[in-house]
């Protein structure tokens, strides 16, 4: 049963990607310690049209906040900034991952699960919306 609602949503997710030119891949959540309320999430965006887009925004009902971050060198420290946006170059891979840019989460309503699926949507400077589905995984 559970194999077959993988299947399904794997599918519908490819028919957003294919009509917006947007391809997401390995989209993860860090899972947090017991008590923890915020978490990160890295996944690679790849963008296929010939335009270049931006990710502008991150939601989901899982948590409360969602942050677009970026690490950055500040007096010999790597220390983490919210950026207004995430350029998408056109034909290019743009990766979110720790210790770059990535995803922040604050307020998670329940604890998270490894193994298990948060759906969240990434909303693009042109409208579109991508929903994903990330999965709960240790990372260090
Ligand atoms: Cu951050």
């Amino acid at each position: 049963m559970k194999k077959i609602v993988t299947i399904f949503l794997l599918i519908s997710s490819l028919n957003v990607f294919a009509t917006i030119e947007i391809e997401i891949q390995n989209p993860v959540i860090r899972l947090t310690p017991p008590g923890m309320t915020v978490t990160a999430m890295f996944l690679k965006i790849i963008n296929h049209s010939n335009k270049n887009l931006k990710l502008v925004k991150v939601t989901g009902d899982f948590a409360k906040t969602f942050e677009l971050h970026n690490m950055e060198m500040l007096d010999g420290k790597m220390k983490m900034r919210s950026v207004e946006s995430m350029v998408l170059k056109n034909k290019a891979t743009t990766e979110l991952k720790s210790g770059g840019l990535h995803i922040m989460i604050f307020d998670l309503k329940a604890p998270l699960k490894e193994g298990d699926y948060q759906k969240l949507e990434l909303i693009l400077d042109n409208k579109a919306v991508i929903e994903i589905n990330a999965k709960v995984e240790k990372i260090d």
